[in-house]
């Protein structure tokens, strides 16, 4: 049987009101992941978070590499940018929002653990070397369809939407779940293209949920 799964991104206290990479009204996803949270509970569905879970001196944060954060340089080989230091392991910021109900989800997949490479995606790190597990363990659940919000829109919930369309999976974005860090005002509109493009279905929460109870 093919089955639908609640795949929410990041919904940590760096990425929130306070927190130390915080994004413009990232807190306001959090009613709406609960709000699905439930749906998905009551349809008996997997509910699953991403946590970024880096080390204390990961290579992506700019006092690491002695630098500013938001600007750009090569890791691992990679264009990456400098981030401030966020979602150290076991630390506050690290931890899930306090009103986002953890207790609903089923399976957590950590990302970022690694030193040398930054990893946006549920799925792999930025240069494909390993995967999360994370699809493995979706296919052990036989899910095919995935619903994805979260922070942020042009990083994290961009490159997992990018990779389960290429591994497969249908996918489904709930916009007003999402919110981004934007370095450009237009980096939000332009990752929300880029992911409709590549297969992406975008819904507003209202949509989805009065779709799904119908
Ligand atoms: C993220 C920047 C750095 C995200 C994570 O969750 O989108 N962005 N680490
Ligand atoms: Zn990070």
């Amino acid at each position: 049987m093919s089955q639908q799964a609640l795949l929410l991104v990041d919904l940590q206290n760096d990425f929130c009101a306070g927190g130390a990479l915080a994004i413009a009204e990232g807190s306001q996803t959090v009613s709406i992941a609960n709000q699905l949270i439930a749906l998905f509970q009551s349809q008996g569905s997997q509910i699953i978070a991403t946590q970024d879970w880096h080390p204390a001196d990961h290579g992506s944060f700019a006092s690491v590499q002695n630098t500013v954060p938001f600007q750009q340089g090569t890791l691992a080989g990679l264009t990456q940018t400098w981030w401030p230091n966020h979602c150290i392991q076991h630390s506050h910021g690290a931890e899930f929002h306090p009103q986002l109900n953890i207790a609903a989800v089923s399976h957590i997949t950590q990302k970022g653990c690694q030193q040398e490479i930054d990893s946006y995606s549920a799925f792999f790190d930025n240069g494909h070397r390993h995967n999360t597990g994370l699809d493995e363990w979706l296919r052990q659940h036989h899910v095919s369809h995935l619903v994805i919000m979260g922070l942020a829109t042009d990083y994290c919930v961009k490159y997992t939407v990018l990779d389960a369309l290429t591994l497969g999976y249908h996918v489904i974005v709930i916009t007003d779940g999402c919110r981004s860090v934007n370095l450009q005002p237009s980096d939000s509109k332009q990752a929300l293209e880029e992911m409709a493009q590549a297969g992406a279905r975008l819904m507003i929460s209202a949509e989805f949920i009065s779709e799904s109870t119908d």
